[in-house]
């Protein structure tokens, strides 16, 4: 495939949640690299990042941040390529507080917003991969085979439990 995804984070601690994204991306063998851009503290370097990335080939943006979560929307100012947000669990709210700030953008901005913590962020791995399959037949056949994977895991858990 062409071009790679960019996952951000608000800071680095972040990054022991955010490695579910990396291990889905690269099950799918798509180019990704992973930086720590901050809306709120680094928010000249942030924009800098994503014009350049943009050039370099960036097709999808991945921003993960927790607490007061800006750094979906920041991006997503700044581009038109899709932007996923991934609203981390951070402080006193438990992640509610991130999940609104990445989840209500104003119409036209638009954040494709994923679950809190641990699932949205290996979901945000999945939904880039099919945003790229679109394009990419032997991607398309990846993420279907990996649905497959998970039916047929389910169905052999099924058939343990009943001892078969
Ligand atoms: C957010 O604030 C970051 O994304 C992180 O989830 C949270 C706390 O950041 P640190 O104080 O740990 O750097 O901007």
């Amino acid at each position: 495939m062409t071009g790679f995804v960019s996952v951000l984070v608000g800071s680095d601690s972040d990054l022991a949640v955010m490695q579910r994204t990396a291990e889905v991306l690269k099950g799918y063998v798509i180019p990704y690299e992973l930086r720590i851009a901050s809306a709120h503290r680094t928010p000249d370097a942030t924009q800098a990042y994503v014009r350049d990335a943009e050039v370099r080939g960036c097709q999808v943006f991945i921003c993960a941040a927790g607490l007061s979560a800006h750094l979906a929307g920041a991006v997503a100012a700044l581009t038109t390529h899709p932007v996923i947000g991934v609203p981390l669990e951070g402080g006193a709210l438990g992640g509610i507080d991130a999940l609104f700030s990445t989840v209500q953008m104003p119409a036209g901005v638009p954040v494709s917003c994923v679950a809190i913590g641990p699932h949205g962020a290996a979901n945000a791995g999945h939904l880039a991969a099919q945003m790229l399959a679109l394009a990419d037949p032997a991607l398309a056949e990846r993420v279907r085979a990996e649905r497959r994977a998970q039916t047929a895991a389910v169905l052999a858990k099924d058939q343990a439990l009943r001892g078969l």
